[in-house]
């Protein structure tokens, strides 16, 4: 029987990647995002197996509309992709800007629940699964990681609370938690800066998002069994630093 993956965020990166890949492995693809040009951008690369469902995360209103509209063939979905987050910043706590972070909460929180929420009824109907991205933020505090890396380790623990919860109703969950990939990403959270886009990435071999697309459709079709719980995964450039002490002058 053919699958359903609803992705969300599927406008860039990692889930435009993973639009393609499940799309060419014979799956139906629903992709949500806000810019409806970029959602049928992919549908007329991927094709007929691409439903595009403009709508916001932020927006409850808007999800609510576009679960309504799914047409018949896209209506049952065995697997949802929280992938729609994103960071802004990288102050420290007390210079950051509150607004900012309201967003990624907003957005990597409330968002991420409020859509789960919905879709739980069908996923257990289907013994479906939720792959959730969280990112290494949420093992490794780092400067100017703050609230970015707070609604990480919320996601990354909402997703072990999900898997005890659904205990016995074969629905699979997995946080995937990558680091460093090069992607828009970077330039949201710097409001653009290509300087320090190509600073950040020049020579680092980053992870590219079809490395993350990869990982998640080995997860995705794993034996049912089987259950990644979590994922954490870094280019081999990326590892860790000594912790960091302040000494009195
Ligand atoms: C993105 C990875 O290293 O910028 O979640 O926190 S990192």
């Amino acid at each position: 029987m053919t699958k359903t993956i609803l992705i969300t965020g599927a406008t860039a990166g990692f889930g435009q990647a993973m639009a393609r890949r499940f799309a060419s492995a014979g799956w139906q693809v629903i992709g949500t995002g806000r810019r409806a040009e970029r959602l049928e951008a992919l549908k007329a690369e991927v094709g007929d197996s691409f439903h595009p469902a403009v709508c916001d995360v932020t927006d409850d209103a808007s999800m609510t509309e576009a679960l309504d509209a799914l047409p018949e063939a896209f209506a049952g979905i065995d697997l949802l992709v929280n992938n729609a987050g994103l960071a802004l910043g990288t102050a420290p706590a007390q210079s950051s800007k509150l607004d900012d972070w309201q967003t990624m909460i907003a957005t990597n929180v409330t968002g991420l629940v409020s859509l789960t929420h919905k879709l739980l009824p069908k996923l257990i109907e289907r013994r479906g699964a939720i792959v959730n991205l969280s990112s290494i933020a949420a093992n490794w505090p780092y400067p100017g990681g703050n609230v970015y890396g707070g609604t990480k380790a919320f996601v990354q623990q909402f997703s072990r609370g999900l898997r005890s919860d659904l205990h016995g109703t074969g629905v699979r969950v997995t946080s995937i938690e990558p680091g460093l990939c090069e992607s828009e990403f970077t330039l949201v959270r710097t409001g653009g800066d290509q300087a320090s886009y190509d600073k950040l990435y020049g020579g680092a071999h980053a992870l590219q998002p079809e490395d993350i697309a990869e990982t998640i459709f080995w997860v995705a079709t794993l034996p049912p069994h089987m259950n990644i719980n979590q994922l954490e995964l870094m280019p081999v450039s990326q590892s860790w630093a000594p912790f960091q002490v302040h000494r009195d002058a």
